[in-house]
């Protein structure tokens, strides 16, 4: 088995429209279990380690920015290959185009060109788990 563990964030956009329950349910009715949740209002400097490796790209301000614009929850999660499961289950980036099933095609819609409005963060890879849950649970 390859039990792992990954980072959800919940945006501040899925705070804000009380979906928090709703991406929860959809985390444990696939399986995935809860092994820490906070809500947190991080500071800019967290964020900005956060998103590192996008730093200098036109979009990393607009989307440092969003994310300090409200509470997020933050959620440490397991399973059976969770890291590509939750991203499966949250749907490509653009809430516009990710496919219907998903948190971000289901939740998710174009709030002009607001791309970093889509609902949550997932870890993309074993070493990105580790070090985000390093960042906001350690
Ligand atoms: P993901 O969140 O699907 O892993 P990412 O890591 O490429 O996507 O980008 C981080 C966030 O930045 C993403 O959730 C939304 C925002 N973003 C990405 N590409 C963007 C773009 N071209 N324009 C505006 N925002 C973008
Ligand atoms: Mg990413």
């Amino acid at each position: 088995t390859q039990i792992e563990e990954t980072l959800v964030l919940v945006k501040p956009d899925g705070v804000a429209r009380n979906l928090s329950g709703e991406i929860l349910r959809r985390i444990e009715a696939k399986g995935y279990s809860l092994v820490d949740v906070k809500l947190v209002e991080p500071d800019r400097s967290l964020l900005v380690e956060h998103y590192a490796e996008h730093e200098g790209k036109p979009f990393f301000e607009p989307l440092v920015e969003f994310m300090e614009s409200g509470a997020i929850l933050a959620l440490r999660i397991a399973g059976e290959r969770v890291i590509d499961g939750f991203r499966a289950l949250a749907g490509t980036t653009d809430p516009t185009t990710a496919a219907p099933g998903t948190i971000r095609g289901d939740l998710g819609r174009d709030w002009g060109g607001k791309v970093q409005q889509n609902l949550v963060h997932g870890s993309d890879s074993a070493e990105s788990a580790a070090r985000e849950l390093a960042l906001w649970f350690d």
